[in-house]
């Protein structure tokens, strides 16, 4: 499924991030950049040691904020690795810190030239976040940036499992009414 805005393209698809033909894909890191489970697990496994080598030397990354290694040996040239929040009630700032992983993800991937980006559902592993709730923030957030940046013409969600990809397509429908 796919939406049209401005130059961009938004689209949804059910698959492995690793094998993402794309200029940067997103990691939902935690903030040490140790590596871990899930998507993390399978980008560094898939991306070789070169990955590590670099999130050694980064001293970490706020909840909220990415920051950009070499791709290692995946076909994408980056990794953003963005450390979504472990959700508790979403009381805590979750919905904002979520968001902001999307937009600093987005603007990283401008400043180093990229134009094609694919995200997992940050948080919504083991960090617990309720996943129709992410995937309206996801979709909301990259919606406004590409309506107000240029560069980034085709941003890809790519979703491991098939409920998570029909969560994302009710969420991507509902953003075309507003
Ligand atoms: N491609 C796309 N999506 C995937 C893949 C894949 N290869 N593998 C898993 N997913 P999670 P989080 C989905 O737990 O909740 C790690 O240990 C998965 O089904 O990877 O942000 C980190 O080091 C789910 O929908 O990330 C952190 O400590 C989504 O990716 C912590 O987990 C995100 O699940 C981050 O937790």
């Amino acid at each position: 499924m796919e939406m049209k805005i401005e130059d961009a393209c938004i689209e949804i698809v059910q698959g492995d991030i690793t094998r993402e033909q794309v200029d940067a894909i997103v990691n939902a890191a935690n903030s040490g950049l140790r590596g871990g489970g899930g998507v993390d697990g399978a980008i560094h496994r898939a991306g070789g040691p070169a990955i590590m080598e670099e999130c050694r030397k980064l001293g970490g990354c706020d909840t909220g904020d990415a920051k950009v290694t070499t791709g290692g040996n995946l076909a994408a040239r980056y990794v953003i690795h963005a450390v979504g929040p472990v959700y508790r009630n979403g009381k805590h700032g979750e919905a904002d810190l979520l968001a902001s992983c999307y937009r600093r993800s987005l603007e990283l991937a401008l400043q180093h030239g990229c134009t094609s980006v694919s995200f997992p559902a940050i948080s919504c592993g083991v960090y617990g976040y309720p996943i129709p709730e992410a995937a309206a923030i996801a979709v909301r957030t990259v919606k406004a940036f590409l309506k107000s940046n240029r560069g980034i013409i085709y941003v890809r969600f790519v979703l491991f499992s098939e409920d998570v990809r029909r969560t994302f397509e009710d969420a991507l429908n509902e953003a075309r009414e507003s």
